[in-house]
C-alpha cells in the first residue's frame, strides 16, 4: 500500500468514526489545512518530473475531493442525530406562566386627544392638522385679530426673524389657522376638529411656551347656536363620563367668534378637593362662538350663504382635570416613573398566550 493509500484510509476511518463536528473539523484541518497532510503532498508534486507530477496531481485532487464528500456527509448524518435527540428530549412546557412583556405607556396627552376624537368622531367631525410654523395672515389676520391686538404682541407670540420682504413668520399661537386653511382649500360643509401643539411665549407654574389645543369648526348653510350648544354639552358630558353634568355658557368676548361662550361645568370644591360634577360650584373649561361674518368673507365663504361656529379647549387642562393631575409641567419632564403612574396600557388584542390573568 503505497503512502497516498495509507493516508486515505487513515483519514476516512478517522471520519467514520468521528462523534462530534468539533473533531470533524479537526480532521479536516489536519489533512486539507494550510498544514495538513494532503496540502504537504500537494507541495512535494513541485519535485517530480512534469508526467509524474501530473499523474500524482490528479490522484492527489481526487483524494481531496473525497476526504471533502466524507467529512461533508459525516458532518450531516451528526447535525441530524443532534436534531433527532433534541426533539425526543426537548418539550415546550405549555402550562409554564408567560413572561409578562414589558410594556410602554401612552402619554396622558395622547390618551387625551384619543379620546376626544374618538367622541367629535361620533358627531361627525373628522381631524385636521397643519404646519406649526404659520404666515402672520392665517394665525392672526384671516381671524380678525388686528395688527394692535395684544395677543400679536412679543410676549406672546414666538416670531421668526424677519423675512426679506419684511414679513415674519410665527409659531402658530392657537390651532386656528387649519381651521382658516380648510375653509380656503374646501367647500362647506365642513365639520372638522384641529388637535395640536401651539406656541406661546409665557413660562410659569401654569403656562408652557408648548402646550396642546384642540379647536373644531362647523360651517353649514343653517347651523346655529343651538347646535353650538348641543355639540358642546354632548362633548363634556360624554369626555368627563358625567350624564348629567351640569354646563353652563357665559358669554364672553374673541374677536373670531360673534357672538362667543365660555363654557363652565359643575363642580364642587369642599375640602380643598376639585370634584366634577353636580355641586354648586363652575370651572371653566373652553370657549366657543359663532364664527365671525368678517372670518368666513376672509376665506371666500358668503356669510349670507353659510354661518357656522367654533371652539377651542386647553388638552392639558382637561387631561388634569380628568385625571387628577396636579402640575402642568410634569407633561413635559419625560420622567418614566411619571408615565408608568399617569400613563395608558395600550389596548391589545386579547391572546390565548396570556389567558384570563391578563
Ligand atoms: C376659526 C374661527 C373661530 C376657536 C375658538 C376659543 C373660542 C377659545 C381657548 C381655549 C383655551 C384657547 O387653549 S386656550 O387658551 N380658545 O376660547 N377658540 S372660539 O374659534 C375659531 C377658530 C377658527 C376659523
Amino acid at each position: 500500500m503505497d503512502s497516498q493509500e495509507k493516508l486515505r484510509d487513515e483519514v476516512l476511518k478517522s471520519v467514520a468514526q468521528a462523534q462530534s463536528l468539533d473533531t470533524l473539523e479537526q480532521i479536516r484541518v489536519g489533512a486539507l489545512g494550510k498544514k495538513g497532510s494532503i496540502t504537504g503532498l500537494m507541495k512535494e508534486l513541485g519535485a517530480l518530473a512534469q508526467e509524474a507530477r501530473r499523474e500524482a496531481g490528479a490522484a492527489l485532487n481526487r483524494l481531496k475531493d473525497e476526504i471533502e464528500g466524507a467529512i461533508h456527509s459525516a458532518s450531516s448524518e451528526l447535525k441530524d442525530k443532534e436534531l433527532t435527540r433534541r426533539l425526543a428530549e426537548e418539550r415546550v412546557d405549555i402550562t409554564l406562566p408567560v413572561e409578562v412583556e414589558t410594556q410602554g405607556r401612552i402619554h396622558p396627552i395622547s390618551q387625551t386627544i384619543d379620546e376626544l376624537t374618538a367622541i367629535f368622531g361620533e358627531m361627525g367631525f373628522t381631524v385636521a392638522e397643519g404646519p406649526h410654523i404659520e404666515d402672520d395672515f392665517y394665525n392672526f389676520t384671516a381671524l380678525n385679530i388686528p395688527p394692535e391686538h395684544p395677543a400679536r404682541q412679543e410676549q406672546d407670540t414666538f416670531y421668526l426673524p424677519q423675512r426679506q420682504d419684511g414679513s415674519r413668520r410665527v409659531l402658530r399661537t392657537h390651532t386656528s389657522p387649519v381651521q382658516i386653511r380648510t375653509m380656503l382649500s374646501q367647500r362647506p360643509p365642513i365639520r372638522i376638529i384641529v388637535p395640536g401643539r401651539t406656541f406661546r411665549s409665557d413660562h410659569d407654574a401654569t403656562h408652557s411656551p408648548m402646550f396642546h389645543q384642540v379647536e373644531g369648526l362647523v360651517i353649514d348653510k343653517a347651523s346655529h347656536m343651538g347646535h353650538l350648544k348641543g355639540c358642546l354639552i354632548e362633548f363634556c358630558r360624554a369626555f368627563f363620563d358625567i350624564d348629567d353634568l351640569p354646563v353652563r355658557f357665559r358669554p364672553s368676548y374673541f374677536p373670531f367668534t360673534e357672538p362667543s361662550a365660555e363654557v363652565d361645568i359643575g363642580c364642587s370644591r369642599e375640602g380643598g378637593g376639585l370634584k366634577i360634577g353636580a355641586g354648586g360650584d363652575w370651572l371653566e373649561i373652553l370657549g366657543s362662538g359663532m364664527v365671525h361674518p368678517k372670518v368666513l368673507e376672509n376665506c371666500n365663504i358668503d356669510p349670507n350663504e353659510y354661518q357656522g361656529f367654533a371652539f377651542g379647549m386647553g388638552i392639558e387642562r382637561i387631561a388634569m382635570l380628568k385625571y387628577g393631575i396636579p402640575d402642568l409641567r410634569t407633561f413635559y419632564e419625560t420622567d418614566l416613573r411619571w408615565l408608568r403612574h399617569y400613563g395608558f396600557v395600550p389596548l391589545d388584542v386579547p391572546s390565548m398566550v396570556g389567558g384570563l390573568s391578563r
